[in-house]
């Protein structure tokens, strides 16, 4: 039913082939993802730095809205973004020649809003795809780019050595996380149409809990790791989508709640997490649930980009 040149095309269709539950709503459609060439400039935010992030991007990566480069190393802090490395450190180097890609979420306006970011080093071009997924209620979906275009901000920028850099604030309606049991992992693949090759993947995985949106944030950053004292894990931050945040009692300002989990599942592409610690870390501009601690225990099922590229 389509034609299927990598590990991850052959997984996802036949995943949306068993799963899809309304025609023409699983990755089959999407297969061959959405031509970067195709999204136009759509942003109604002011990128006042011109890196390609505007502010509530830039507040969200952690960079000042008023510096090209934040941490001055040539690279501008949304090429940095988008190619994994720390846009806060100058010894934080992008590295690789290939499409790259991240993404992160943010609430604004009463909704969820995914920030992605993606990098081709020949410049804007046709031969560079992006596929948008989510894992809900143990299905895997596409996220259909082309039908959401109307309202997502796009923005592109150049980027180092005549390379580009395009970002999509896609919204989200934030009752899909609510509704699909407490928990969606968002997860792209970016790669070459020439080649149908997926060479860069990224996820991120938004939990409800008591009626807000919380984000399982990867740490990644070697600054998020000083503070962590380098024992890997993550962060669970809250990500209301109103303004102000009517955050539940027993949030604790100025904190974050730090977890760490092991595997203890793998099903193909899916995989389940089982916390083994979970604290509130102080020193962050955020809030920590006073139930962070007694998240240990608790297990939750993500998606492994990497296995879905075959990498
Ligand atoms: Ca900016
Ligand atoms: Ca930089």
């Amino acid at each position: 039913m389509s034609l299927c040149a990598t590990t991850l095309c052959a997984a996802l269709a036949a995943l949306a082939a068993e799963r899809m539950t309304e025609p023409g709503a699983g990755w089959a459609e999407d297969a061959e993802g959405s031509p970067i060439s195709s999204l136009s400039a759509n942003t109604l935010q002011l990128d006042a730095d011109g890196d390609g992030l505007v502010d509530s991007q830039e507040l969200l990566v952690g960079t000042s809205p008023l510096d090209f480069d934040s941490d001055a190393d040539g690279f501008g802090d949304g090429e940095e973004f988008a190619r994994h490395s720390d846009p806060r450190d100058p010894l934080s180097l992008p590295e690789g020649e290939e499409v790259s890609a991240t993404l992160l979420a943010r609430g604004q306006g009463g909704k969820l809003r995914l920030v992605v970011a993606l990098h081709e080093p020949q410049g804007l071009s046709d031969v560079s795809m992006l596929r948008i997924g989510a894992l809900a209620q143990g299905e895997i979906v596409s996220v259909p780019l082309a039908r959401f275009l109307g309202i997502a901000d796009v923005r592109g920028v150049g980027g180092s050595a005549n390379s580009s850099v395009t970002t999509i604030d896609l919204p989200i309606d934030p009752n899909f996380v609510h509704a699909s049991g407490g928990m969606v992992t968002f997860f792209l693949a970016a790669g070459q149409t020439d080649t149908m090759t997926f060479n860069t993947a990224a996820k991120v995985d938004i939990r409800s809990e008591a009626g807000e949106l919380v984000m399982l944030r990867p740490i990644q950053s070697t600054l998020d790791r000083r503070v962590s004292g380098g024992n890997g894990g993550g962060l669970r931050e809250p990500i209301p989508v109103s303004t102000p945040p009517p955050l539940e009692s027993g949030w604790v300002s100025g904190a974050i709640c730090y977890q760490r989990s092991e595997v203890v599942g793998i099903n193909g592409p899916r995989i389940l997490h089982q916390i083994v610690e979970a604290d509130c870390l102080e020193g962050w501009d955020s809030y920590c649930s006073g139930e962070c601690a007694a998240s240990v225990g608790a297990t939750y099922e993500t998606v492994d980009p990497l296995a879905l590229i075959g990498g």
